[in-house]
Parts: C-alpha cells; sequence; structure tokens
C-alpha cells in the first residue's frame, strides 16, 4: 500500500484555513489590476520572492500586504470558490473557514460585501461539488477588545452565515484575557467558539483560551506538550487541536518537518488535525501538508486514520451527521 496514495484519497473535513491565506499571487495580481490596487511588488514572482519567513509577524505583515486587493463581494465570492474548489480535490467533504473581516471593514470594505461574498461561494460550492461549509468569523488580536466587540454587532446582521468565531493574528503579547468579554458574549449568543493558542505563545495561553474564552477546540496549540497538565486536560475534555505542519514549518516553529510533535500528540491520545492554516503562502493545501507530515515524521496508516476520523470529530457539524462519516 503506497501511503501518500491513501493520504490523499481519503476523505477528510478542514478545521483551519484562514480564507485570505489562499489567495495565491496569480489571483492577487488579478484582483488588484480588477481594482486599480496598487501592491509593493513589480510582478507574481517578486512577490512570491518575498515568502521567505522567519516568524508569525514576518508572515502577517505580506499576508495583509495581499488581503489589500479585495475590495468587492465579486472579490470574496472569487477567493472562496477557487480555495473550495481546491480543497475538493484534496478530497475534503467538509470545511471550516476562517474570515478576518476587520482586514477589510477598516479599509472601507462593507462586512454585507464580505460575508455576503464568502457565504454565496458557500452555497454554490456545495451545489457543484457537494462539498459542505460554515465560516468563521475571527477577532484580530492585536486590535483592541473593543474593535472586536463593535465588529460582532456588525456581523450579527449576518447571524446566520456564520457558525462561530475564532482569534488570530499576532499572539505573543495578545494573550486570551484581552478578549474574555467578546467571547463570553459570543458564547451567550450561541456562537461556536475556536482561538489559536500555543503556536508560538506559552502553555499559559491555551489554558486562557479554555477557562477565559471558553474555546471549543485550540488552533495550533502545539506548544501544550510544554505542560503535562494541559495535555491531560486536552486529552480528558477531548479538545481538538486543529495542527497545521507546513505553516509551524514556515515559520520556524518547527524548522524541520521530522521535529514536529503530531507523533507525539496522538501518541498521548489527543484529538489532533492537520490542516492548511494559509495555503497560498505555505507551500501547500491540505493533501501536501498530510504527505510532507507522514514522509517526514514516518507516521503510518494508522495515523492516517486517525486524523481523518478525528478532523470529523472535531468539526462543527450536527452529532447525527458526525456519526455518518465515522
Ligand atoms: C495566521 Cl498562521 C496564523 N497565525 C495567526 N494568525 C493568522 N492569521 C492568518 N494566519
Ligand atoms: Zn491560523
Amino acid at each position: 500500500a503506497r501511503l501518500p496514495g491513501l493520504l490523499r484519497a481519503m476523505p477528510k473535513a478542514e478545521l483551519h484555513m484562514h480564507i485570505e491565506g489562499s489567495l495565491e499571487p496569480e489571483l492577487i495580481f488579478a484582483l488588484a489590476q480588477r481594482n486599480g490596487v496598487a501592491l509593493p511588488y513589480a510582478d507574481v514572482e517578486s512577490l512570491r520572492a518575498a515568502y521567505a519567513f522567519t516568524n508569525l509577524q514576518s508572515f502577517l505583515d505580506i499576508y495583509y500586504a495581499g488581503a489589500s486587493v479585495l475590495l468587492t463581494e465579486q472579490d470574496f465570492y472569487d477567493m472562496a470558490m477557487a480555495y473550495l474548489e481546491r480543497a475538493v480535490a484534496d478530497n475534503v467533504v467538509h470545511t471550516e473557514i476562517f474570515f478576518d473581516p476587520q482586514t477589510h471593514t477598516a479599509r472601507g470594505v462593507a462586512m454585507a460585501d464580505v460575508i455576503q461574498g464568502l457565504h454565496r461561494a458557500c452555497v454554490d460550492a456545495e451545489k457543484r461539488w457537494g462539498i459542505s461549509s460554515q465560516l468563521i468569523l475571527n477577532f484580530l488580536r492585536h486590535l483592541s477588545e473593543e474593535e472586536a466587540l463593535q465588529t460582532l454587532e456588525e456581523a450579527l446582521s449576518y447571524r446566520a452565515h456564520f457558525s462561530g468565531v475564532g482569534l488570530d493574528s499576532s499572539e505573543v503579547g495578545n494573550p486570551p484575557e484581552k478578549f474574555a468579554r467578546v467571547f463570553t458574549r459570543c458564547k451567550d449568543l450561541g456562537l461556536r467558539r475556536v482561538a489559536h493558542a500555543g503556536e508560538e505563545g506559552p502553555p499559559a495561553y491555551i489554558w486562557g483560551a479554555l477557562d477565559l474564552l471558553h474555546a471549543e477546540r485550540v488552533d495550533h496549540g502545539v506548544q501544550a506538550v510544554h505542560d503535562a497538565a494541559l495535555m491531560q486536560r486536552l486529552r480528558d475534555a477531548r479538545i481538538p487541536l486543529t495542527v497545521c505542519p507546513l505553516s509551524n514549518q514556515k515559520l520556524q516553529v518547527f524548522p524541520d518537518l521530522a521535529d514536529h510533535n503530531m507523533p507525539q500528540l496522538l501518541a498521548a491520545g489527543l484529538v489532533a488535525t492537520v490542516n492548511s492554516d494559509d495555503p497560498a503562502y505555505f507551500g501547500g493545501y491540505i493533501n501536501e501538508n498530510f504527505v510532507q507530515l507522514f514522509a517526514a515524521t514516518g507516521m503510518g496508516s494508522d495515523e492516517a486514520y486517525q486524523l481523518a476520523a478525528n478532523s470529523f470529530e472535531a468539526s462543527f457539524v450536527p452529532a447525527t451527521r458526525k456519526q455518518a462519516w465515522l
């Protein structure tokens, strides 16, 4: 049995993918031209050449520059359709898509255009290819909690179009306690909750995501291995970790993929999953993450099956539909 073939062919859910991170350089330049936006890069090649990241912040600076070409409802639709078609090719049958409204509303883009463009793509993709999806609104943690609360209020006009909220952007120096009030309000509203924690930040930020943000999943979470009590909590409560191997490698969390701690997370009984994070920036969509991770760490078909099952268990679909996948 050839492992890469199994990894590519198996049905899977993707639970950690920033839609702005799916913008390929070619689409960035096409949208810049369509919208008359000037970019600080001459062409696709010089933009791609700038993708040499040393840490999370060095990536985020370029990621926000790339997102500046998104202006219209159609732009958000086109971006999401391109990702969804690519996900279908990787046998993703369900995806939970992160979006960063503040990156766009700060430039004068209407919340309606962001959410309606993304939602229309999700509807069309399910009709065309059968893939199901949910949208998860992420708050930018380098901005204030007041700004997050305002963003939430604005987005609530489109409450039916997103299932949950998350927390992303610059982690270190922006701990979860900064957003405790907005996440408690989201819980009261019946929104599902995730948060980036323990990507570059310490285990204390993962504890904070669980206890102060009421997070139901932890995005990344790979730093949990440094805290035995936290590992026990994650395992016993079956709190999933949405891990992104190529992201971790490119942002120097694990500079050598052979040193990635996914085997350790699975051996400890955690509900860990494999995801692409920002596939246009980190060198591959979800199947590339699976194939390269397995080649580097020596994991086998048992782990492949476990990761696929974990992706469905960790999803926010109703329990009845989960049963059919598992
Ligand atoms: C992100 Cl890799 C990562 N970490 C935190 N925030 C993000 N936004 C987009 N990608
Ligand atoms: Zn992420």
